[in-house]
């Protein structure tokens, strides 16, 4: 049987998270870089915009977002080791870290990638410019390189990464990164013996970024080694958890969320949950402003874009200028679609976990139309 093909890239932030998954469940697939002639020619006059992973079904069919990737698989009976826990407490927990995973490190993500030229930037070019352009020498490729690395440095400011915020960033990533040592020091992933979405989301920035480029790679190897392990364990078509022995590829019994999670929760409410806050008014402001608009309606009136505006909020003493990305309130409201459908016993356990870990509010923060997802694009949803 023909294979499936993910498009994607080993630097690729977003790729991770598709790849990690297919490799989990043990799928067979060949991974082909967005630089080979058939992406131009057959992939992207479909999806409309140069981006990555989008997965090849042997039908033909194709998919783009790390998370639709991974919800055709399930919703076609195909997941070996399903992402999603059936229970309330680890369902809700886990979305959550696929939130602040592929969203909610990208401060991080990109300071880490884009601020250290000096041990970074020969490798990034060179990644940039082999999986762009691979059958080109590596003189051939440099200026488009440089055109296009260029862009997404310029981008890291997109995300709050400034000189007066740089110092805070590590601060809080040093922290965020220990905390999550502790916790894959006691388990294999975030909720024991499988990975689970949430560990599809951290992937996303733990990986190609953080885990791969060599100044962060190194930091996570010096002060996080388990994590380090973990990003190893993620692209391992074995369980690949020898060091936990007699592991059973299980979750935690008993809808069980480890403390070493509800530390990392606060982490969370501190640090992101005040920009979840900022970007959801901003939408509703922005909502309101917009009485024409219909559902089905692409955001942002073009799939290239991926912001509707920009929105300030504090953040550890700074007023921090952020782009508003309507893909980020797709995966809050998946958190928040969750909670509606666990049963009325299990909602309370989830909301005295959150109130716990001050989290609460990611389950109240809600915008007056929903994003959905629709022909690989984000699109906006009725009016609530
Ligand atoms: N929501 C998408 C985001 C994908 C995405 O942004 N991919 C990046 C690469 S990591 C990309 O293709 N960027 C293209 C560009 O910015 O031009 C997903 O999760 O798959």
């Amino acid at each position: 049987m023909t294979p499936f093909t993910l498009y994607a890239m080993p630097h690729s932030l977003y790729s991770g998270k598709a790849r990690s998954y297919l490799i989990k469940q043990r799928i067979d697939f060949q991974e082909v870089t967005a630089g080979h002639p058939d992406y131009e020619k057959e992939v992207m006059p479909k999806i409309g915009r140069w981006i990555i992973p989008v997965l090849k079904t042997p039908d033909g069919e194709l998919i783009q977002d790390g998370t639709d990737i991974i919800d055709w698989f399930e919703n076609a009976g195909k997941a070996r080791i399903s992402a999603y826990p059936k229970t309330g407490r680890q369902l809700i927990t886990s979305l959550i870290f696929e939130l602040f995973g592929g969203e909610g490190l990208l401060r991080p993500a990109m300071h880490y990638r884009w601020n250290f030229d000096e041990t970074n930037k020969e490798f990034i070019e060179d990644q940039f410019g082999l999986f762009r352009l691979p059958n080109l020498s590596k003189e051939e490729r440099q200026e488009i390189v440089v055109k296009s690395t260029s862009r997404m440095r310029g981008a890291a400011v997109m995300f709050g990464v400034t000189a007066e915020t740089i110092p805070d960033i590590e601060t809080a990533y040093e922290s965020f990164l220990k905390q999550l040592n502790v916790h894959f020091t006691l388990h294999p992933y975030l909720l024991g013996g499988i990975p689970t979405i949430g560990d599809y989301g951290l992937i996303a920035a733990l990986f190609a970024h953080l885990g791969r480029d060599p100044y962060p790679a190194t930091l996570m190897k010096q002060i996080a080694p388990a994590v380090f392990r973990w990003t190893e364990r993620m692209n391992s078509y074995t369980a690949d958890m020898s060091e936990f022995v007699d592991m059973p590829e299980a979750l935690l019994p008993e809808d069980d969320i480890p403390p070493t999670l509800i530390a990392l929760f606060r982490t969370v409410a501190e640090d992101y949950l005040p920009e979840i806050r900022a970007f959801t008014n901003f939408t509703n402001d922005w909502l309101a402003a917009q009485p024409e608009l219909q559902s089905g309606d692409i955001v942002g009136g073009d799939p290239k874009a991926r912001a509707i505006g920009s929105c300030q909020f504090d953040w550890r003493g700074h007023q921090l200028t952020v782009g508003v990305l309507p893909y980020r309130l797709f995966l809050l409201q998946r958190i928040q679609d969750a909670f509606d459908g666990v049963d009325g016993a299990q909602k309370a356990s989830v909301q005295q976990l959150l109130t716990e870990a001050g989290l609460e509010d990611i389950l109240t923060l809600r915008t007056h139309r929903k994003v959905l997802r629709k022909n690989n694009r984000e699109v906006w949803g009725e009016k609530i």
